[in-house]
């Protein structure tokens, strides 16, 4: 009874800072896209590529979840982008109020979108509403096809599924259509983005929806 209290306050609070952060992207006119995956789907690989096609189009800043080390955020800001590292000490996800003190590090003056890599992790961080205007979830191939139908719960709250790693499909057994066809029974909505960061096949048409989105300011249909 005390646990369901306790996470129950917790909660709360995590809404308040949550709306707080939704109220200053809004008045910034700052679209934010909180990136979800299992750990090594290639979400840094993904951000750095999508950043360095963008350069001169996009201005992109970095909020970078980890339980432990800058790792990620020293690769984001080799490409020239802004990044502020968040370390959890432990927990499996970015909370509202580590994004809060982010978005003020940030020069958020001069960006046109922002990218929170949350804490590698298919489910907690799928939970927890951070203020972001969408969310965005990463499959890597060799994760396996199962996992929209065994983690729902991100696919069913996600903009956008990048299936990354297209480049090992042969060596492996994933079913791009079936992974696809199991976004779909829980997320009609979803846009499904197969790309390689690796070889770059199929980053154009993510970047392109980036673009869109980044001059209207919302997400497109
Ligand atoms: N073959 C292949 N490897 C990739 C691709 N994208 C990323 N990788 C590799 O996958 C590994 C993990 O990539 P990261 O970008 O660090 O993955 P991440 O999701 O940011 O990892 P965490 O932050 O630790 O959760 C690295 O060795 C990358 O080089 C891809 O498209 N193809
Ligand atoms: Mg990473």
């Amino acid at each position: 009874m005390r646990k369901v209290i306790v996470e129950k306050k917790i909660l709360v609070a995590n809404e308040e800072f949550a709306n707080k952060n939704r109220e200053f992207l809004t008045a910034k006119k700052l679209p934010c896209l909180n990136v979800i995956s299992s750990p090594g789907s290639g979400k840094t690989t993904i951000l750095a590529k999508t950043i360095e096609a963008l350069k001169g189009k996009v201005r992109i800043g970095v909020i970078e979840g980890d339980i432990q080390t800058d790792i990620d955020a020293r690769r984001i800001r080799k490409t020239g982008a802004p990044a502020c590292q968040i370390n959890t000490e432990g927990a499996c996800h970015l909370s509202a109020a580590q994004v809060s003190f982010a978005l003020h590090k940030l020069p958020v003056d001069t960006l046109d979108l922002i990218f929170i890599e949350n804490v590698g992790n298919l489910v907690c961080p799928s939970a927890l509403d951070l203020g972001e205007t969408a969310k965005i979830a990463v499959l890597s191939t060799p994760e396996g096809d199962d996992k929209p139908a065994k983690y729902p719960a991100i696919f069913a709250r996600a903009a956008v599924v990048l299936i990354n790693k297209i480049d090992l499909l042969a060596a492996g057994d994933f079913n791009i259509e079936k992974a696809g066809a199991d976004v779909f029974k829980i997320n009609k909505k979803a846009k499904i983005f197969p790309v390689s960061a690796k070889t770059g096949q199929g980053m154009s048409a993510w970047c392109d929806w980036l673009e869109e989105m980044a001059a209207k300011k919302e997400i497109p249909a």
